[in-house]
């Protein structure tokens, strides 16, 4: 027995692979303290000479570190709101035993760590220097996380900054392709390698730096006390569920905030925004939100309005027509006795002892972390939503002073603040300032009992909980558009899954193609912003040419179509903090191809996104991991692992779809059944209201007769229909139990069902699941509108690409100046395509006899209209 408990005890383990022969982890715990620790009211203490570290086992899978000076106290945590003792913990020996984690403290205060298995995955190289130095042995593993980052996915090679930067570099009309940091510090590490993933949160919003460059991985800041949490896996998402489970839960934005917005600085004035929104609905381009920057402020000064540029009125106008509005607004407050703002902040004590430059000009920055002030501010607040304005922008609260650019300018260290009752300085402070300014904006919106709309460029870890954040200035570039991905889903691995970019880029006045590349990855980001800068032509859709805005209406006509899938992601990361767009490695551990893939996204489980990033692409390359894959509008077949060679438009988006999907729609839930079942939650509630909501779990079952699928909600059944269509029935259909109806579309290959939503609603779709053909070619439907005095003694005919321009395809009359009919077509590729009477000579011409140009259509089922206005015989040419 005594010999059990001192192998068990043993001393601690060293980096390498999982030890098979690792002791049963609370084995390792059963034994007397060593001679340096304690055990203190559930904390493990060791005490070597100048420092102390303390380990507290949390539920579930957490262990919280502290190394200090001896004799530090903990100071108060910012960003962790639920650290609750593991009482199934235990502590003895040299160590702290879990059921995820296995730490050890040895005699010079070093800690070391491993997972159940033995994986070490924790290695202090150096005791704690007692002044803001943790140094560790390096794992041979990759790290992710760090939050809003240039590069990759995978963060080692490198140092990194966390401190909050208004990063826009004038040279660059935005942040450098190496931009660090960025506006944003989130000090979670996610690694991941043997024995799956794990994270290391360090709690500090001081200027810290962590080099994760060579054999040792050193944290670094100015401090005598340095928090961190390890966070156990044993996946990705595990780590995150943790970290947000400790963090804050994100804030699901109300319904309206997963639609498009169109932004941008400089909008002059109210009859501009107005035809701005007229123009989205003509075009039939689906938005929801306009927004004003600080042109329409009085003067620069926070929570005013130009009042005779963009009156009152405005805001019930835009509703009128659908928008909601959102304003920005600075934490710089304009320095001037009887503006009211002014006034009630200094005469509550509100301000900084500190004056500065900002936009509206010398200017002072109130003390959010200070409970009072916060109070303030969020009385600013509601007199804007008083306005009828639907969401909050806060910008430059890095806190950003004069002059702009370059970064370095921001409060001085030494400006003493309140620290939430516990006075300290501004450079103890910083890196939380915009996290305390959304928590003051959030709660002032939230008290008014619909769900918040904040948006923040800085934050710290916990912003999840009130804002959404995008990623700032990024130049109109190629290198611009290409880091904006991996910045997302950097991000989103960090646990704030609602972000996005300014579609187009901040400056530099993007491309046609730029802004249609933009706009396609903008479309299946979680937040969907077009936003400029001024004194340069705006960036709505229409901006860039018949071709692009046909484009934005396809792409986010189809976001729009999925939004009950965004949405239900959205709820998935209040739930567990899965980011909404996530990379493949999150999904597909184990596929090395995917480790630090970043030009490709899974959009929630099941929809992967390869979006075309490089100027002058023709193809791309599409890595689809192990799987079947279904390319989302035309279901052509993809056996994974394998890499394709996607065919693309101006208008492409390549999206697919992973077997075992389930993706509701506005009009439908889509069903791909998989080899095994699979289930998905819907999440449906009026789009704003704070607590509740309807959770629908939806099961899919393949079997050797089709699939079932199975609707069970967790709430009570309104009167509904619902239509589910179950892809890739080419064999033979006979029938479905459960429905009112059914429909089968051989060229679409899919079964459509109709049934009366029930608390419990179960259909069997009955059909050959075998597969005769992966990749047939598809009718793709015509109907071409002529002048009506056009002869029907020719056809009209349809001439493509897919052929080389050869073949002239005849349509069917339908009546005068209609034909309709079907062109065979490779199924899932881009073709263009003209009109003719048969032959060249007929071919379509503008009105005004110019060239037309090639129409471009991706071959799936479905038909689409087109008109042609003339021909060539009749132009003479
Ligand atoms: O000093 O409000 O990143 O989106 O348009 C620049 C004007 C301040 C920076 C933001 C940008 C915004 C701009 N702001």
């Amino acid at each position: 027995m005594l010999l059990a408990t001192l192998v068990g005890c043993a001393s601690a383990t060293h980096l390498g692979e999982p030890q098979p022969d690792a002791p049963p982890v609370a084995e390792r715990c059963a034994c007397a303290l060593a001679a340096n620790l304690s055990n203190e009211a559930g904390s493990l203490v060791a005490r070597c000479t100048g420092i102390e570290v303390h380990a507290t086992p949390l539920t579930d899978g957490v262990i919280e570190l502290r190394y200090a000076a001896t004799g530090v106290a903990a100071p108060a945590s910012w960003a962790v709101v639920s650290a609750m003792p593991d009482p199934t913990a235990t502590i003895g020996g040299t160590g702290v035993c879990t059921a995820q984690l296995a730490l050890t403290i040895d005699a010079q205060c070093q800690v070391h760590a491993t997972l159940p298995d033995g994986t070490p995955i924790l290695d202090d190289a150096q005791p704690f220097d007692g002044a803001g130095t943790l140094v560790r042995t390096a794992r041979a593993d990759r790290v992710y996380g760090l939050g809003e980052r240039t590069g990759g996915l995978d963060r080692r090679g490198r140092t990194w900054t966390f401190w909050n930067t208004d990063a826009y570099d004038p040279a660059f009309g935005g942040w450098h392709p190496d931009q660090d940091p960025m506006y944003q510090a989130i000090p979670l590490e996610l690694h991941a390698g043997a024995g799956g993933a794990f994270g290391l949160f360090t709690d500090e919003t001081r200027r810290m730096t962590l080099a994760l460059g060579g054999p040792l991985d050193t944290t670094r800041a100015e401090t005598t006390s340095l928090a961190q949490y390890v966070i156990a896996g044993p996946k990705l998402a595990d780590v995150v569920r943790r970290y947000v489970a400790l963090t804050g839960a994100p804030a699901l934005p109300p319904r309206w905030a997963f639609g498009f917005h169109q932004s941008r600085w400089g909008y002059p004035d109210a009859a501009t925004l107005l035809a701005v929104a007229d123009r989205f609905r003509s075009e039939g381009i689906p938005a929801d939100a306009l927004w004003l920057d600080i042109q329409a402020q009085n003067g620069f000064r926070s929570f005013t309005f130009d009042e005779a540029h963009f009156p009152a009125t405005l805001i019930g106008q835009l509703a009128a027509k659908g928008f909601h509005v959102v304003v920005i607004e600075d934490p710089g407050i304009k320095v001037e006795p009887g503006f009211s703002v002014y006034d009630s902040g200094s005469a509550g004590g509100h301000f900084l002892g500190y004056q500065g430059t900002a936009w509206p000009g010398t200017a002072v920055w109130p003390d959010v972390s200070r409970a009072a002030t916060r109070a303030w501010w969020g009385q600013q607040v509601a007199s804007v939503a008083d306005r009828g304005v639907a969401g909050i922008w806060l910008d430059v609260n890095e806190p950003t002073t004069f002059p702009e650019g370059g970064g370095g300018t921001t409060l001085p260290d030494d400006l003493v603040v309140d620290g939430d009752g516990a006075p300290t300085t501004m450079a103890a402070l910083h890196n939380a300032y915009g996290l305390f300014e959304a928590r003051a904006t959030f709660d002032a919106l939230a008290a008014r009992g619909t769900r918040p709309f904040v948006l923040s460029r800085a934050g710290y870890a916990g912003i999840q909980r009130y804002a959404a954040v995008w990623t700032g200035d990024v130049p109109s570039t190629w290198d611009g558009l290409a880091q904006t991905l991996p910045m997302l889903l950097g991000l989103g691995m960090s646990g704030v899954p609602f972000v996005g970019s300014d579609i187009g880029g901040y400056s530099g006045n993007a491309t046609p193609e730029l802004y249609a590349r933009w706009l396609e990855l903008g479309s299946i980001s979680p937040f969907a912003r077009a936003h400029v800068t001024n004194s340069v032509p705006g960036q709505e859709p229409w901006m860039f040419g018949d071709d692009v805005t046909a484009a934005a209406r396809a792409r986010l006509g189809d976001r729009y179509h999925l939004m009950p899938y965004l949405y239900s992601l959205g709820a998935e990361a209040v739930r567990t903090g899965a980011p909404i767009l996530r990379p493949l490695v999150w999904e597909f551990p184990d596929d090395a191809m995917v480790a630090d893939l970043s030009d490709e996204a899974m959009l929630g489980p099941y929809v992967l996104a390869a979006p075309i990033l490089h100027e002058g692409a023709t193809s791309r390359h599409v890595y689809l991991p192990a799987g079947r894959w279904f390319e989302l509008h035309s279901g052509r077949i993809f056996e994974g692992p394998t890499t394709i060679e996607a065919s693309i438009s101006t208008a492409a988006l390549p999206l697919y779809v992973r077997a075992g999907a389930i993706l509701p729609t506005t009009d439908s839930v889509e069903v791909y059944p998989g080899t095994e079942p699979s289930s998905f939650t819907l999440y449906e509630d009026d789009g704003a209201q704070l607590a509740g909501g309807t959770h629908t779990t939806i099961t899919v079952t393949p079997n050797a007769d089709g699939a079932t699928v199975a609707f069970d909600h967790d709430s009570a059944v309104v009167a509904r229909t619902l239509n589910v269509r179950v892809h890739r029935v080419d064999g033979a259909v006979t029938g479905v139990d459960g429905a009112q109806s059914f429909k089968y579309d051989p060229d679409d290959r899919s079964l459509l069902a109709t049934a009366a939503d029930a608390a419990h609603l179960a259909l069997a779709f009955h059909y050959d699941p075998a597969i005769a053909d992966p990749d047939p070619p598809v009718a793709v439907t015509f109907e071409v509108h002529v002048p009506a005095d056009t002869s029907q003694a020719t056809p009209i005919s349809i001439v493509s690409s897919a052929d080389t321009w050869t073949a002239q395809t005849p349509l069917a009359w339908v009546t005068a100046g209609v034909a309709r009919g079907t062109v065979s077509l490779p199924r899932g590729e881009w073709f263009q395509y003209k009109v003719t009477r048969g032959s060249w000579t007929t071919v379509e011409k503008l009105a005004n006899c110019g060239e037309v140009t090639n129409r471009s259509r991706f071959a799936a089922a479905g038909s689409q209209v087109d008109t042609v206005a003339t021909w060539r015989d009749r132009c003479g040419n």
